[in-house]
C-alpha cells in the first residue's frame, strides 16, 4: 500500500517497522472556515504528509516558546486562540505557506515540533500580508502585488500520519 510514499521517502528516518503512512484523516474546510493553532501531538512519529484538494489554504506557524524561553507575547494571547494542547504560541505567526491544490506539503522535524499551524476563518487570504516562505513558487498564474487577495473555495485535505501505536480489532473487543 502506497508505494509512492514509500519512493519518495517522505516517511523515511522514522523509529517504524514500514515507512507508510497507517493512518489518514480527511478534513473539508469550507470557504471561511479554519483550524486553531496545534501540535499534532505524540500519538504520531513527527512526520505528516497532506494532500489538499480543490482549493488554497494558508498554512500559518505558530512559535511556542522553549523551555526557560520568555514568549514575548505572553499574556497576550487572545481569547480565541486556545489550542489543542493548551500550550502557549505567538500571537502572530512566524511564517506561513500557500499552500496549494493538488500539492503534497510534508511537515518534519522543527517545523512539526517547534510549531503550531493553524489555518484562519477567513474567505479571502491576503498574500501581501503574511511572511509566505514559498510564494514565488506557489503563486497562481495572474496574481501579482497588486491584486494579492487569494478567495477560498471548499478545501479537501487528505492527513496522512504514522500512528505508533494501534489496537487490534481482537484487543478492541477484549476491552470491552
Ligand atoms: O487541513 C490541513 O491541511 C491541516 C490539518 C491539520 O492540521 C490537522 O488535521 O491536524
Amino acid at each position: 500500500m502506497f508505494p509512492r510514499f514509500q519512493e519518495s521517502g517522505v516517511f523515511d528516518g522514522l523509529d517504524a517497522p514500514h515507512r507508510v503512512p497507517n493512518h489518514c484523516l480527511v478534513n473539508e474546510y469550507l470557504a471561511g472556515q479554519g483550524i486553531m493553532p496545534h501540535k499534532d501531538g505524540p500519538a504520531y512519529l513527527p512526520t505528516v504528509a497532506t494532500i489538499s484538494l480543490s482549493s488554497h489554504c494558508l498554512l500559518e506557524f505558530y512559535k511556542v516558546p522553549e523551555e526557560g524561553e520568555k514568549d514575548s507575547n505572553e499574556g497576550e494571547q487572545p481569547s480565541n486562540s486556545s489550542t489543542t494542547t493548551n500550550e502557549k504560541h505567538s500571537q502572530e505567526p512566524v511564517f506561513s505557506l500557500l499552500v496549494q491544490p493538488r500539492s503534497l506539503l510534508v511537515l518534519k522535524e522543527d517545523v512539526y515540533n517547534k510549531y503550531m499551524h493553524g489555518i484562519r476563518e477567513v474567505t479571502l487570504d491576503d498574500l501581501r500580508k503574511s511572511n509566505i516562505l514559498n510564494l514565488n513558487e506557489a503563486l497562481p498564474e495572474g496574481i501579482n502585488d497588486t491584486n494579492a487577495l487569494l478567495e477560498r473555495g471548499t478545501r479537501i485535505s487528505l492527513t496522512f500520519r504514522i500512528v505508533q501505536k494501534t489496537l487490534s480489532s481482537k484487543k478492541i473487543f477484549l476491552r470491552k
